[in-house]
C-alpha cells in the first residue's frame, strides 16, 4: 500500500482566525488519521530547520517572523497518498489563485505583506515529510 504520513501545521493566520477547526474536519472528512496533535509556539531554530530548503531567500526571515507571531497547531496526518492528499486539499501557494474549495482558496487571501499567509503547511515529498515529522515530533 502507499499509506503515508505527513507534517500539517495550522499556522499563526490560521489559528488567529480560528480556522483549526475548519482545517481539522476537512483532513477528517477526506478520510485521513490523526496521529499526533499539538498547540505550541515554535522557535527561531526549529523554524530556521523546517524552512531550511528556502534558507538564503528574501521571505525567509518574514516567514520565520510570521511563524513566531502566534501559536500554531502542528499535525502529524496518516492516510493513503497522504503528502500529495493533503497538499491537494490545501491548494497552490498564491491564496489568490487557489482554487474555491480547496483551504486556501476558501479561508486565505493576499494581505499585501512580506510573507504570503496561507493557513497551513503541508510536507511536499516523502523525504520532507520524514525530515519535518523527526523535527516536530522526535518522539514518533
Ligand atoms: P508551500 O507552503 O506551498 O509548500 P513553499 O514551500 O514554496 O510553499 O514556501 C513556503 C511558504 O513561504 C509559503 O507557504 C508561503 C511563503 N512564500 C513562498 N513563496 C513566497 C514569496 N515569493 N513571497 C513571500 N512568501 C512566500
Ligand atoms: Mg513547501
Amino acid at each position: 500500500s502507499d499509506v503515508q504520513r505527513t507534517l500539517v501545521l495550522v499556522k499563526p493566520d490560521g489559528v488567529a482566525r480560528g480556522h483549526v477547526g475548519e482545517v481539522l474536519r476537512r483532513i477528517e472528512a477526506k478520510g485521513y488519521t490523526l496521529v499526533a496533535l499539538e498547540l505550541r509556539e515554535a522557535d527561531e531554530a526549529l523554524l530556521a530547520e523546517h524552512y531550511a530548503e528556502h534558507a538564503g531567500k528574501p521571505f525567509v526571515q518574514p516567514l520565520i517572523d510570521f511563524m513566531r507571531s502566534g501559536p500554531v497547531v502542528a499535525a502529524v496526518v496518516e492516510g493513503q497518498r497522504v503528502i500529495e492528499g493533503f497538499r491537494s486539499l490545501a491548494g497552490t501557494t498564491d491564496p489568490t489563485t487557489a482554487a474555491p474549495g480547496t483551504i486556501r482558496g476558501d479561508l486565505a487571501r493576499d494581505w499585501g505583506r512580506k510573507v504570503i499567509e496561507n493557513v497551513v503547511h503541508g510536507s511536499d515529498s516523502p523525504e520532507s515529510a520524514a525530515r519535518e515529522i523527526a523535527l516536530w515530533f522526535p518522539a514518533l
